[in-house]
């Protein structure tokens, strides 16, 4: 409608890195910094465990189900699909999205367990592309040392070194590596730049643009 297209767009922020590496409290903290800001945000993640697909997920992430490879690659995928027409209309109404992992999750925990990189892009193809994906740098060791890890099936040293070599296989000029071993602050405090530049960016016309082109 006229009226969405009169506003300015949000920007889609991805925020990516493997497990413990402080994504989801850094993701809360620009939440906020961005709404104090007078930014309209929401603050999504992928899994989605809420929708039927995101509890199917749910099950196999907590080891509670076994599923096939390329059958959870696949619903993986369709919850990033079955959220992709919201996300459009809230970026397009002015909404700013901090998306805690994407396709780029999906392909390198895919990768990482054997299947070919090609075979696990594909149902990522023609979902939105972020404006911005910011990747936590840190070691598999070092993020193991944080706390530990829980019971969840990916979280292994050994597997999340995998896991750290297909990301860097899939960085692009949205890229924006910020070491994640620095405090909490010095992390919060490069991330705000980076978004904030980039929201100014979306907010005067920058177009979206679609995965994997
Ligand atoms: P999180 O809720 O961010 O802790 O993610 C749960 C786990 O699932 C974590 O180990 C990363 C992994 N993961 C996230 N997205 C995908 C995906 O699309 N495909 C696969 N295979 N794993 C994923
Ligand atoms: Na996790
Ligand atoms: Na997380």
């Amino acid at each position: 409608s006229s009226e969405a297209s009169a506003k300015p767009r949000g920007a889609l922020i991805v925020v990516e890195g493997l497990d413990r590496s402080g994504k989801s409290t850094q993701c809360a903290k620009l939440r906020s910094f961005l709404e104090s800001s007078g930014h309209p945000t929401e603050l999504w993640r992928f899994p989605d465990r809420e929708t039927s697909v995101g509890q199917m997920i749910s099950a196999y992430l907590s080891n509670k189900s076994q599923l096939d490879d390329r059958t959870i690659h696949l619903l993986f995928s369709a919850n990033r699909w079955e959220k992709s027409s919201l996300m459009e209309e809230k970026l397009k109404t002015g909404t700013t999205l901090i998306v805690d992992r994407y396709s780029y999750s999906g392909v390198a925990f895919s990768s990482a367990k054997g299947l070919g990189i090609e075979w696990c892009k594909a149902p990522e193809v023609g979902l939105l592309a972020p404006d911005s994906v910011l990747y936590l740098d840190i070691s598999p060791e070092r993020a193991a040392e944080r706390g530990g890890y829980g019971d969840e099936r990916y979280e292994r040293v050994d597997f999340q070194r995998k896991v750290s070599e297909f990301y860097q296989t899939l960085r692009d000029s949205s890229w924006k590596i910020i070491d994640a071993g620095e405090t909490m602050e010095e992390v919060e405090k490069k991330i705000q730049q980076v978004v904030l530049d980039k929201v100014k960016e979306c907010a005067q016309g920058k177009s979206l643009s679609l995965l994997w082109s």
